[in-house]
């Protein structure tokens, strides 16, 4: 089994509280770092067994990460074997399908991030005062400088555990074989596959040995134009006989996406919500876009959910055929994000504009970021023949470096019929790559 007191808590499982400080920051004296690390955060850090046990969870969980300059700083020259991680996210913008760097945090453009303290909480109080207890101890070694904060906040009431467009988010990660019992249609993976050096990292043999029960944290900072986003819904219902216009709405957004707002599957419910289904866990995953007892999904039938579908171009289940831990090239990631910014106003909601940034503070881990969250954002959002020619965009991340997008298989009703969505409903602001190593990593080659 894994050792689970050697994982950082975020990686596997999340930190699941209702508010989370992400702070960034650039290490100014290597070597002094390094004692601060081992005196000051390494105490505090949260491994998976303390998540996992009520009784053990802190007050505030607190995780770290580094970036590929970040290890440079400390004097750590180990190649890790990860080319993305190496470049660092700024050199990757292109590929990405950002329009360049201009929408971009100032702080991410370049590679002065040198790593993330990951703060979680029930207030952001609680995360502030920990941070500052942090900062204090640290200002006595004059070794980091503050560079960037996001506050990230669950959204309120009936909304907690919904994305800002609305929709239920965290529903579908993958499990780890001999850690987590899979529910019905979930993803199994080998711990290697989100787990550096763990039994299928692919390259396992050409990451030095105290990498091993690290991962590779991509992070994003996506806004969301949520007011933009509802008004192309209200100008693109559905329109069948048998659904009112905002029903017919609602189906645009859940074809969109791939399940409505409730969580439930579009593909299990195709024409309107099911919120008992949505709420379930053991039937709002299962589901493969094939007839049962079938391999393959029917390359030719968009009828219960669309090609593009941001689930299903993220995991196309059996669209590529066979079942999953049978593929040859897996392409998981553990999701574990949480919204930012307030709700929308009413002046936002009635000029159908924006004025207040919110969005997802986007977090993925996984054992390689070009098998992981590259791939998903280049091979599949991004191309237009994935999973088979001509499907277009995924409606939702996928990106053209700003220019309009074509989505194809929207509508039920008529499969020929191509949509152009203008604007980005996802704008990213940048981001960076990270390396969160093991408890152990961190007490040898961390901290000194
Ligand atoms: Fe996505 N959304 O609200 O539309 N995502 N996503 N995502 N996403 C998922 O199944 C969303 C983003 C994946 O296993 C759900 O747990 C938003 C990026 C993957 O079937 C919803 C943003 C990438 C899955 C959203 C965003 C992915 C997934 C359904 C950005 C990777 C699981 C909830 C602001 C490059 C697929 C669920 C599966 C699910 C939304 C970003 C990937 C509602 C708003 C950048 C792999």
């Amino acid at each position: 089994g894994l050792n689970l007191t050697n994982i950082q808590g975020d990686v596997l499982i999340g930190m699941k509280k209702n508010k989370e400080l992400f702070f960034f920051f650039g290490i100014t004296d290597g070597a002094k770092f390094k004692s601060s690390l081992k005196s000051v955060i390494l105490p505090r850090v949260t491994t998976t067994t303390q998540l996992l046990d009520v009784s053990k969870q802190p007050n505030t969980a607190l995780n770290i990460a580094f970036s590929q300059t970040g290890l440079k700083a400390l004097n750590i020259t180990d190649n890790l074997g990860d080319s993305a991680f190496s470049q660092g996210q700024f050199a990757n913008a292109a590929n990405l399908g950002d329009p360049g760097t201009t929408n971009w945090v100032k702080q991410f453009i370049g590679t002065s991030i040198h790593g993330v303290l990951l703060l979680a909480s029930d207030t952001l109080d609680k995360c502030e005062s920990e941070l500052t207890a942090i900062k204090n101890q640290l200002a006595k070694c004059n070794c980091v400088k503050e560079l960037y904060r996001l506050e990230g906040a669950a959204r309120p009431g009936s909304e907690q555990g919904h994305e800002h467009f609305g929709f239920l988010d965290g529903i579908s990660n993958p499990a780890v074989e001999g850690f987590q019992t899979p529910l019905p249609g979930q993803a199994v993976v080998p711990p290697g596959e989100i787990l550096v050096g763990e039994s299928g990292d692919s390259l396992q043999a050409s990451r030095p040995s105290w990498a091993k029960d690290g991962s590779f944290l991509a992070f994003r900072q996506l806004k969301q134009l949520v007011p933009e986003f509802n008004k192309f819904l209200a100008d693109n219902p559905i329109r069948t006989g048998k659904l009112t216009r905002q029903q017919g709405s609602d189906l645009m957004g859940a074809r969109m996406v791939g399940r409505w707002k409730s969580g439930a599957p579009v593909f299990l419910s195709p024409l309107v919500d099911d919120p008992n289904l949505g709420a379930d866990p053991h039937r709002n995953n299962n589901f493969t876009y094939a007839k049962p007892g079938q391999t393959f999904s029917d390359p030719a039938d968009q009828t219960k959910c669309a090609f593009a579908a941001h689930i299903r171009k993220t995991r196309p289940r059996a669209d590529l055929g066979l079942p999953e831990n049978q593929q040859s090239s897996n392409h998981h990631i553990v999701r574990g994000g949480i919204p930012y910014g307030p709700e929308v106003s009413a002046a936002e909601a009635k000029a159908n504009k924006t004025q207040t940034e919110r969005g997802l503070a986007f977090v993925a881990y996984q054992s390689n970021i070009l098998a992981g969250f590259q791939f998903l954002q280049r091979f599949w959002a991004d191309n237009i023949d994935f999973v088979q020619g001509n499907v277009g965009f995924d409606p939702i991340i996928g990106a053209n470096a700003g220019s309009p997008r074509i989505v194809n298989g929207l509508d039920p009703t008529n499969a020929t019929r191509s949509v152009t969505i203008e604007t980005d409903f996802i704008v990213s602001r940048g981001g960076e790559y990270f390396f969160s190593p093991s408890l152990t990593a961190l007490a040898t080659k961390f901290a000194a």
